[in-house]
């Protein structure tokens, strides 16, 4: 059984916290628990490992006896019973409330005990009612602005973050490879196609036993509802609101039922559409010419049958993939083993953990060629952003580690602030110092459409910039892009001849496949970067190569899979 990981441990603690002081317990163990959150969000090794490598936890600055304590139950057993003896104090669904805007653990307490709201439909129809408006600290204001936000939440399906759906597939495989007898565990679906959320997972197996694989997956540990149990389907929820399906499938048609169940729906269509059209027909179980089956053991002998070369599955949109097919021009997508560095990190000169030695000695020991350094800007106070002043001293910095002989070639940077007006917050002389110049919108996202588009327009038309990150400020499930158009914005980068980032962190993946598909298409290079700010964040590659995939980008498609020299002449020629 995999242990948690670090990031879900962090969570436990966060929900442990969230409920203390809905509860209102002692301010100064609340505060432990969040800040053990967030060390364990920094940490660069995961707890299972540490505690199997025989680490004390408690050299570990802000982890104490009691948490160290907590973090082994965990590893242990899978599950918190702090949190579990507290949950079983309020109504399950209370916080879900917290994460509406505005809504913190007081406000949750006063909902509670004053208006008796124990969900979030009990909350739309106190504010519907109008009951909220004339809580103590509430407001008019504030009663409108829930009543919107959990309308919305209410509408929209649930869907999950990839990255919060990853150790959960992980455990699940894990759980059902180890049933003897069991020949293939395959995760199918959106998750497969490597979308940047998923709905819900969906698992194929190949098995001797079926019983013995329905019997482990319905009882893996964090089940809230086995919510169907057959003999060849199951279905289950965890507790962290994901929903797993299970199918038990026929060797002889695993790969047709892997194709079915990867999807998309659309692309699925189009693939019976096209066996139709030859006499021949397509469903889950095989291709068929008349009742003879011609393929399903394989995924390959389903495309061969269809006269057509493997689809990577996250092409598999309907996106002009089987035309691409059929006439051999299918680009081949770029692997994370194909990036020789990253052009935008933070260090603890502005809102980052490492120093920039540390920054670099980790690129070294992932074996990159660069690394750029692309602290905040002065503007960003929140983050500490550096004055002129500051980012000379880190100019220095940055040339001694360059002295240190580490074998990767640190760039000096910045993350320079698009101000409103689309001025920077540098002069074109101090960004002349620079290797590259990250352009970046962080505050006043509400603009409308065209002036948000003339913004950055004005930004991009100074001569030093070398692209544009995270280009709609997007928070996936949290923050809507903000009203831009991406298409003129596009075509002024490809006219100045710079840049635009596929932004890894995977919450943002910004840009989207859709525009990234267009970059690519217009011939601008894309740079696929971490933005990390801990070690943690070196790891978030992975989810930008997906999202590059899904945009049917190649390496020669991605700036940062140049080599050093390479680099450094496309950063050069975009100077103007
Ligand atoms: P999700 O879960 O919303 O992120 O998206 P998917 O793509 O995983 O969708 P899901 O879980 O409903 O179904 C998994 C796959 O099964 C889907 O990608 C294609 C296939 N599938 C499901 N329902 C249908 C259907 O009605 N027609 C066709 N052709 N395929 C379907
Ligand atoms: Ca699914
Ligand atoms: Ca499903």
């Amino acid at each position: 059984m995999a242990a948690m990981t670090n990031v879900e441990m962090a969570e436990q603690f966060e929900a442990l916290a969230d409920l203390l002081e809905i509860k209102g317990e002692n301010p100064f163990k609340i505060r432990a628990y969040r800040n053990a959150a967030r060390v364990l969000g920094d940490h660069p090794a995961e707890m299972g490992a540490e505690l199997a490598a025989g680490r004390d936890l408690t050299g570990i600055p802000g982890i104490g006896k009691e948490i160290a304590a907590k973090i082994a139950t965990m590893t242990e057993t899978g599950a918190l019973p702090a949190l579990e003896k507290v949950r079983a104090e309020f109504p399950p669904a209370l916080p879900d409330l917290l994460k509406l805007p505005g809504l913190g653990p007081k406000r949750v307490r006063t909902l509670l005990d004053q208006c008796g709201v124990k969900t979030l439909d009990d909350l739309a129809a106190a504010a519907r009612e109008g009951r909220i408006q004339a809580l103590p600290g509430f407001g008019a204001k504030l009663e409108a602005a829930l009543l919107e936000a959990v309308t919305k939440r209410l509408d929209t399906t649930v869907r999950h973050l990839r990255a919060a759906a990853e150790p959960v597939v992980g455990r699940i495989v894990e759980t059902l490879a180890a049933v003897p007898g069991v020949h293939k565990v395959t995760p199918a679906g959106s998750y497969r196609r490597g979308r940047d959320t998923v709905g819900d997972l969906d698992l194929l197996v190949v098995a001797d036993d079926p019983a013995a694989v329905m019997a482990a997956f319905t009882a893996q540990p964090g089940i809230a509802r086995v919510l169907a149990q057959g003999e060849t389907k199951g279905s289950v929820l965890f507790e962290r609101g994901i929903q797993a399906d299970l199918r038990l499938v026929p060797a002889a048609s695993y790969g047709a039922a892997l194709h079915y169940f990867t999807g998309s729906q659309a692309h699925n269509i189009a693939m019976r559409r096209r066996a139709q059209q030859q006499g021949l027909k397509l469903n889950e179980y095989g291709v068929f010419r008349e009742e003879t089956p011609v393929a399903g053991a394989d995924e390959e002998g389903i495309f061969a049958a269809l006269g057509l070369p493997w689809i990577p599955p996250e092409q598999r949109e309907d996106a002009g993939e089987i035309e691409a097919a059929e006439q051999g021009k299918l680009p081949r997508l770029i692997e994370e083993s194909d990036l020789r560095g990253d052009l935008h990190n933070h260090t603890i000169w502005s809102d980052g953990a490492l120093s920039i030695e540390a920054m670099a000695r980790q690129a070294a020991a992932l074996g990159w060629s660069y690394i750029a350094i692309t602290d905040h800007s002065k503007r960003l106070t929140v983050a500490n952003g550096l004055d002129e002043r500051r980012l000379d001293e880190q100019l220095e910095d940055v040339a001694r580690v360059n002295t240190l002989g580490l074998g990767v070639q640190v760039l000096s940077g910045s993350e320079v602030d698009i101000l409103e007006d689309g001025s920077l917050d540098f002069s074109d002389d101090v960004l002349a110092r620079l290797d590259v110049v990250v352009v970046a919108v962080h505050s006043r996202f509400k603009l409308n459409r065209e002036a948000q588009t003339t913004r950055i327009l004005r930004a991009l038309e100074r001569p030093q910039v070398s692209f544009l990150a995270h280009p709609t400020g997007r928070l996936l499930l949290e923050r809507d892009p903000y009203e831009v158009d991406l298409d003129r914005i596009l075509e002024a980068i490809h006219a100045r001849g710079c840049f635009v980032e596929i932004n890894a962190h995977p919450m943002r993946l910004d840009l989207n496949e859709v525009y990234a598909r267009r970059a690519r298409e217009r011939g601008i290079p894309v740079v696929i970067n971490n933005d990390a700010h801990s070690l943690a964040d070196f790891a978030h590659h992975r989810h930008g190569i997906l999202q590059a995939r899904r945009a049917w980008l190649g390496r020669d498609d991605v700036l940062n899979t140049l080599p050093l020299d390479a680099l450094m002449a496309r950063l050069r020629a975009t100077r103007r």
